[in-house]
């Protein structure tokens, strides 16, 4: 399971404000203590309105990468901040993200199969996010042809299949269970899945274990990889739980933790 820690986001305030001041203690302190939590990547968001994301993604990687050796996702809607960020990050990062939008697909498909990078492809295309499972499919097809026939491999690309909430939708987490299921199987096989499970709840009280239940029901799934609150222990005993379920390495790593006296249970 690739768990990739989702708190250096700018949509939260206190990141917001730490990239309005540069604050550098802020965003290494907190990229420390995600990595300490269990993060094997850290997902960096910089986009604060009215400002220039094109400079701030890249100050906030090599910030990060002065104090931590994960690698990180590179989250953002501009294709230029990712470009400019993928620039100045060392090692091997990856792109979040891509989709079957045609800006998307005309800009970043290149840039992406030019970089050693993984990406992240998001189910929607010029139409939005389709609401059903057929519908996120396709667009998650039209995103993953051009990026294979690139020269971008299965195992590159993390399929994600959006996550609506329930409170807005009561199909939401059966379509995106589906979804996950699909991509297992068929043309798909052979990339990883990932997602911001977290929006399920959504307008719901008791929002963690509601994301608790999703999480093992993706995990059931196929779901491999995730953008999570790693610091939400009782959170990150449920993945490794449920992966525990499946395997004896899982297994052997939920007793390990255990022992540590790591696991909510
Ligand atoms: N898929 C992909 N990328 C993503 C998402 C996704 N990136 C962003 C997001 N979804 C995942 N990251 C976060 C980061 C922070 C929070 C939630 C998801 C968060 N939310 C607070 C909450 O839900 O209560 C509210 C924000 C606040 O603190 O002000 O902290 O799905 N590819």
């Amino acid at each position: 399971m690739l768990i990739i820690g989702e708190s250096l986001n700018a949509t939260r305030k206190a990141v917001r404000a730490a990239v309005i001041d540069h604050d550098v203690d802020f965003m290494q302190v907190l990229a420390k203590e995600q990595v300490a939590c269990g993060a094997n990547m850290l997902d960096v968001n910089a986009a604060v309105a009215g400002r220039k994301e094109v400079e701030d993604l890249p100050w906030l990687v090599q910030v990060v990468q002065e104090v931590v050796d994960v690698p990180l996702v590179l989250d953002s809607a501009d294709p230029d901040a990712l470009i400019a960020a993928i620039k100045v990050h060392r090692g091997r990062p990856m792109v979040n993200s891509i989709s079957a939008e045609s800006d998307k697909i005309e800009k970043l498909v290149p840039v992406v199969s030019g970089a050693d990078c993984s990406v992240i492809v998001l189910c929607m295309d010029d139409g939005g996010i389709p609401i059903d499972v057929e519908g996120r499919l396709k667009a998650g097809r039209a995103a993953i042809e051009p990026l294979l026939k690139a020269g971008k491999k299965k195992e590159d690309l993390y399929v994600d299949p959006l996550v609506m909430a329930i409170s807005v939708d009561a199909n939401a987490a059966n379509t995106t269970l589906e979804v996950i299921r699909s991509l297992g199987e068929g043309e798909f096989t052979g990339v990883n899945i990932t997602g911001g499970l977290s929006n399920i709840s959504f307008g719901m009280p008791g929002r963690s274990l509601l994301n608790r239940v999703f999480m093992t029901m993706a995990i059931n799934m196929g779901l491999n990889s995730c953008i999570t609150d790693v610091r939400d222990q009782a959170l990150m005993s449920t993945i490794y739980a449920s992966l525990s379920l499946f395997e004896q390495s899982a297994c052997r790593d939920y007793i390990k933790k255990f022992r540590q006296g790591l696991l909510v249970l």
